[in-house]
């Protein structure tokens, strides 16, 4: 399987995010990438091959314009109004909350609080730089799925499946499934998306929520206990033309294998009876049970269950990375999915 990987991912190094009410150190950090590449090219997966860079359409069929030069220019501008006594990554203190106007094009502060839903996703200098180039990297993965690929895998940092067409958060600035999953419906092919990862994909799900050309499924933390906590119930079953194809599968806290292999089982028949022509997985791995940050309880070797279920689809599959914060255990759960999927 071909790895697409950019280092630009580097420039994107949050130190500390604001959770539960006080600074912690950010668990979304380079570190995971690095050790993911690391494991692939130990473990002789495939070539990890850089992107080609791609023009700003593929984004734009996703993502509002001035949504995304705000994040172009966020880091600049925040620094103009604050210098460096609001230390390196503009975070906002304030938000339209219901009965508040929303402000795109206001100040600094009004855009940061109009445009992300959270503290935990800080804007760095780096940062732009990097999620465009992550952006390039599915889109070259996507290139050789199209291209006759059985499968690629897309080692996008930072991660994407939080953020909506207008709306960062949850450590995602650009959607990077939801960029390759339309650029491959605009070539023709029936996309179907799987999320995996702990948390529900509410950015994807957003997107393609009026759409009946993509299917979104989503396995994940029920929202009555777990971030986003606002989205990913299982009574939002898509809109207009889109009824029907979204699909939420929310689980129990310490969910282990074998419930979450039934939750599986049922996504994996949804996408099937939906009859795609190209798969892409949103692969997280925070579902891992010594996670950091999340309440799940697989295992190493369920990693590899995972990947051989996922076969039984029998599709072109694009593999994209999202969360999965244990460094020791991230690089061997990300490869055991893939290496199982290649039946290796
Ligand atoms: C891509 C992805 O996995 N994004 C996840 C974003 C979750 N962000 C907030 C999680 C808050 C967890 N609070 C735990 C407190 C630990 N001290
Ligand atoms: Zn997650």
């Amino acid at each position: 399987m071909k790895t697409f990987y950019s280092p630009d991912h580097l420039r994107h190094a949050p130190r500390e995010e604001f959770t539960a009410g006080h600074a912690t150190p950010a668990v979304e950090v380079p570190e995971r990438a690095e050790r993911v590449r690391a494991r692939i090219i130990e473990r002789k997966l495939g070539p990890v091959l850089p992107p080609r860079a791609f023009d700003d359409a593929p984004l734009l069929r996703v993502h509002n314009g001035a949504f995304i030069r705000f994040l172009d220019r966020a880091h600049a501008d925040w620094t103009t109004r604050y210098g460096t006594r609001a230390g390196d990554a503009a975070v906002p203190s304030v938000w339209p909350a219901r009965g508040l106007r929303t402000m795109r094009d206001g100040d600094i502060e009004s855009r940061l609080g109009s445009y992300t839903f959270d503290t935990a996703t800080p804007i760095l200098k780096g940062t732009w730089q990097a999620a465009r180039s992550a952006a390039n990297v599915v889109l070259s993965a996507a290139e050789a799925v199209k291209s006759g690929e059985a499968s690629a895998f897309a080692l996008t940092r930072p991660p994407g499946h939080h953020a909506s067409a207008d709306l960062y958060g949850g450590y995602c600035y650009l959607n990077n499934v939801a960029i390759a999953a339309q650029w491959l419906a605009d070539q023709g092919a029936r996309p179907a998306i799987l999320d995996v990862d702990y948390h529900h994909g509410n950015g994807t799900q957003a997107i393609f929520y009026d759409s009946s050309e993509v299917l979104f499924v989503s396995i994940h933390a029920d929202p009555a206990y777990a971030y986003p906590h606002f989205l990913g119930f299982a009574d939002e079953r898509g809109a207009g033309a889109g009824e029907g194809a979204n699909l939420n599968l929310p689980l129990a806290r310490k969910t282990a294998w074998d419930g979450y292999a039934d939750a599986l089982h049922t996504a994996i028949t949804r996408v099937r009876d939906f009859g795609p022509d190209v798969v892409l997985i949103s692969l997280g791995l925070d579902t891992y049970e010594r996670d950091p940050i999340c309440r799940l309880k697989l295992t190493t070797g369920d990693y590899k269950r995972m990947g051989t279920m996922l076969k039984t689809l029998g599709k072109p599959t694009l593999f994209v990375f999202e969360g999965g914060y244990n460094l020791e255990a991230l690089a061997e759960n990300t490869t055991n999915v893939l290496e199982a999927f290649e039946d290796r």
